[in-house]
């Protein structure tokens, strides 16, 4: 159900597709304007490029009066070849700057709009990842997930940045060149546009044949990244077994394949740009041998050659770009698609609409006939019942993989169950804010998670902001504030990558300072003292004794000494619950 569409989507899909990335980048629009007027300055800035050498080959070196744009100037520049000459120079310095100007100005709007553009974009894929479910995450694999934002997601700023803005300027300047040639020489520009059905016909073979390699292209990619992934992840276990070298090689054919791929692609790219500029080419040969026979036959003058032959370099790099840029497309329409199917996976777990607020839950929990299945047709809680009093200490004991953790998950809204209901004083889960309902927890988990910060930031994780004194009164209560004084940057330690640089146990015990400082109503605890000597888990048991009053607590355990502490016992097993 979270498999990615296989099909090659055709060109009605493409166009859907650049409306939706339209779409995106709609915000920014007055930005795109912008930067649309400042690209189509250059328009007239390249028209002014070869002026200088018209002035200084037809007017200086030759007789003929002036371009008609230079009337204006007073008679005695008419009359002094000297005075011209200066003016063409000075003229073709002021040409060159302004058309840097504009490009570093226009070059600069570009980046910064097109940056911000992704960072919105990844914004929203990043909430909405976290929103989708763990059956989500669990089938797609995290890998692709950050590929899709970190290499996907930038594929919004070179579609509608960094590819339509210049698709539409360069058609206007198409648009002027044709009309500047047309007057200066209808037969030179008419043969000088005969090459553009080509081009035309063949960008839209190196499209269609393309299309499916760049989609393949990103496929293989993202699999090697989790790979790399996956390696590094394990790396212990990878260690611990010596496995270094097959790991590595299982990367290097990964990589291989997509490096292949890539080579292809871009031998493609280039020889379809060899392509293109070669009608080009052949376009400018013919208007040259024209050309020249036109002015040996007295029909143009030597510089107006000169300026056709320039513009027609002005005609064709348009023509050229767009080319170029419309098979650029399909690599980043293939990108855009695969950022937007994050986008399009429905989250299981959501607020309903009209979903209630909760400030703080009393804390009685009902099963109602739940049923519950990770995989369609395999259930592995079915019809459960039990009413948990508010303030009861509830132990979960049952044989491994028999649902204990699942069936936590699921007052949570880890996940929700296939049929029946979860009641939180008398009201369905599903109808508290998703937030609210949360915020009702504090879960110890089975394998604690820290992040790779300092133990107070781990702790203060529960409550962000927590003030000094609350995180070490809550870890004195979860009896860590001994083992952290002692280390010798104390509660600033960082604690390495998931907590990899404390033992278990040590982790064990700042996930329940967590617990103990998030101070709220229901207490999910899944073997809280699975990882520790016989003596700590005494000093773990008495703090939790303390917590645990006045709240509701689930204590998954199998230890007869931890269950003791609870009032009631429920036995999962084959899916089946029933109370001690
Ligand atoms: N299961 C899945 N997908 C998951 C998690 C678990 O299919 O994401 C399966 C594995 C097992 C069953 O669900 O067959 C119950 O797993 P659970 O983790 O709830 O078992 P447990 O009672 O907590 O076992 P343990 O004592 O080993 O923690
Ligand atoms: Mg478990």
């Amino acid at each position: 159900m979270h498999r990615p569409p296989t099909a090659e989507p055709d060109a009605a899909a493409d166009g859907a597709l650049l409306h939706r990335v339209l779409r995106e980048a709609h915000p920014f629009r007055w930005r795109i304007s912008t930067l649309f007027l400042l690209s189509l300055v250059g328009t007239p800035l390249a028209l002014l490029g070869p002026v200088p050498l018209k002035i200084a080959v037809d007017s200086v070196l030759g007789s003929d009066p002036l371009p008609f744009f230079l009337v204006w100037l007073p008679d005695s520049f008419q009359g002094s070849t000297a005075r011209l000459l200066v003016l063409a120079a000075v003229l073709h310095v002021a040409v060159v700057m302004l058309v840097e100007l504009q490009l570093l100005v226009t070059s600069v709007l570009e980046t910064a709009t097109g940056e911000k553009l992704t960072l919105r974009f990844q914004g929203r894929l990043i909430s909405h990842l976290q929103r989708l479910s763990f059956a989500f995450h669990d089938s797609r694999g995290t890998a692709d997930s950050i590929y899709r934002i970190q290499h996907d997601a930038p594929a919004l700023q070179r579609i509608a940045v960094q590819s339509l803005v210049p698709i539409v300027c360069a058609g206007f300047t198409l648009v002027s060149m044709v009309y500047v040639m047309l007057r200066i020489d209808a037969q030179l520009a008419l043969v000088a546009l005969a090459i553009s059905p080509f081009l035309y016909l063949s960008a839209r073979t190196f499209r269609l044949r393309f299309r499916p390699s760049y989609r393949r292209a990103k496929r293989l990619e993202s699999r090697t990244l989790a790979v790399v992934q996956e390696v590094l992840t394990s790396f212990r276990v990878v260690k611990a077994f010596g496995r270094e070298k097959e790991e590595s090689q299982r990367f290097l054919d990964h990589s291989r394949r997509s490096m292949r791929m890539r080579i292809r692609l871009a031998f493609a790219e280039k020889a379809f740009d060899l392509f293109v500029s070669s009608i080009t080419a052949v376009g400018t040969a013919v208007v040259l041998f024209i050309g020249v026979r036109n002015v040996q036959g007295g029909v143009l003058s030597l510089g107006e050659l000169l300026m056709v032959i320039t513009y027609l370099g002005q005609l064709y790099t348009p023509l050229r770009s767009i080319s170029k840029r419309v098979t650029g497309l399909e690599k980043h329409l293939a990108s855009a698609q695969r950022a937007f199917e994050v986008l399009d996976q429905v989250p299981d777990v959501a607020d309903r609409p009209g979903a209630r607020p909760l400030a703080r839950a009393r804390g009685a929990i009902a099963f109602r006939n739940v049923s519950f299945g990770y995989e369609e047709g395999e259930l592995v809680l079915h019809d459960v019942s039990v009413d948990v009093p508010a303030g009861t200490r509830l132990g979960i004991v049952g044989p491994t993989g028999a649902g204990k953790t699942t069936l936590v998950s699921l007052i949570s809204r880890l996940y929700d169950p296939t049929s029946g209901q979860i009641l939180l004083d008398g009201t369905d889960l599903r109808d508290y804010k998703l937030d609210d309902l949360r915020n009702q927890f504090a879960i110890m988990l089975q394998e604690p998670v820290l992040f790779s910060t300092s133990i107070a930031e781990n702790i203060a994780y529960a409550r962000p902001g927590a003030a000094t004194e609350a995180i070490v009164a809550a870890t004195q209560a979860a009896g860590a504030h001994a083992f952290i004084s002692a280390l010798p940057e104390g509660y600033e330690t960082i604690v390495g990558e998931r907590g990899m640089r404390l033992s278990g146990g040590e982790r064990q015990r700042i996930s329940l300072a967590r617990a103990f400082l998030k101070d709220a109503p229901l207490l999910i605890l899944d073997e809280p003292t699975s990882s520790v000597d016989v003596e700590t888990e005494a000093l773990i048991m008495e703090a939790l004794q303390r917590l645990m009053k006045d709240r509701t607590t689930l204590m998954i355990a199998h230890r007869t000494s931890t269950l003791d502490a609870c009032d009631l016992i429920l036995r999962i097993d084959g899916g089946k619950v029933e109370l001690a």
